[in-house]
């Protein structure tokens, strides 16, 4: 029974066999086995232990792995947002691994990418690193626009590396956050109408103007007073606040009839917004 290190024979059992590093990455190794002081052959000499001469090793390959792991969230107007591409064991020789970012936040129009290596950032593309590399972070910069998007998703997922590693976490994914709040858009009373010649307002508001689509609201009329008797809408329940602007007017004509009529209401209620936005108001 034998227990050694580096062809160092003591007494006990094999447990492990550290081979010198001219095997390194070697597919194969042979071990022969020599009696240690000569006893069992003749005297000086180091002969072959025969019957376990000639032994095949088969290298237990280490399993390599570059892995993408999500870091901390993004949110507009300015905190970036990180993901680490990991190597396991750190690389010994340069190493590429391709890359995707995906997600419902658009790359380059909601957020720019750097890589800590300097790699060149792109939609997809491929990641080299030097040797001796454990980790690479990805920082994802927010683009802080004026689109009201709430949160979206960015996904960074990774593919065909080279080197020996093979895919562990192969995406991993974090939120973008925006910071741009839908207006509201709310109706007041503006100028009462009067007989003969009064005609009557009402101001339609955005709590911030138009964006680049003009905002269309309808709306209905109510109240004691009768449409198209008492008073017309030559907007037909319809209103525009155009681009740039916070509020319009809806003015409503009175009709001078000859009825004696005490005073009469008109109510108007705000039904739907429509715009290119319209699904972002409220
Ligand atoms: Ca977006
Ligand atoms: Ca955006
Ligand atoms: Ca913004
Ligand atoms: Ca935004």
């Amino acid at each position: 029974m034998l227990n050694f290190t580096n062809n160092v024979a003591t007494s006990g059992s094999i447990t492990s066999v550290s081979l010198p590093a001219a095997f390194n990455n070697a597919a194969t190794a042979r071990l022969r086995f020599y009696y240690h002081n000569g006893t069992g052959g003749a005297a000086g000499s180091r002969p072959k232990i025969s019957s376990i001469d000639n032994l095949n090793v088969t290298a237990n390959p280490t399993s390599s792995t570059v892995s993408v792991a999500a870091g901390t969230n993004a949110a507009e107007p300015s905190t970036n947002g990180t993901f680490t591409v990991n190597f396991s064991p750190a690389t010994t020789t340069s190493t590429d691994v391709n890359f995707a970012f995906t997600g419902s936040a658009t790359f380059g129009t909601d957020y720019t990418v750097a890589f800590s290596n300097g790699n060149t950032p792109s939609e997809t593309g491929t990641l080299t690193v030097a040797a001796g590399t454990s980790s690479i972070t990805v920082t994802i910069t927010p683009v802080d626009d004026g689109d009201i998007e709430g949160t979206e998703n960015i996904s960074l997922g990774l593919s065909a590396p080279t080197a020996g590693y093979a895919l562990g976490s192969a995406s991993a994914s974090i939120s973008l956050a925006d910071n741009d709040v839908a207006p509201t858009v709310s109706v007041a009373a503006g100028v009462n109408a009067a007989e003969p010649a009064t005609n009557g307002t009402f101001t339609v508001s955005l709590s911030s103007p138009a964006p680049p689509a003009e905002v269309t609201v309808t709306y209905t009329l109510a109240g004691t007073a009768t449409l198209n008797s008492d008073y017309s809408d030559p907007q037909g329940g319809t209103v525009t606040i155009t681009t740039g602007n916070s509020s319009a007017t809806v003015t409503l004509n009175v009709i001078d009839d000859p009825a004696p009529e005490s005073p009469e209401t008109i109510t108007i209620t705000l039904n739907t917004v429509s715009s290119r936005l319209s699904h972002q108001y409220s």
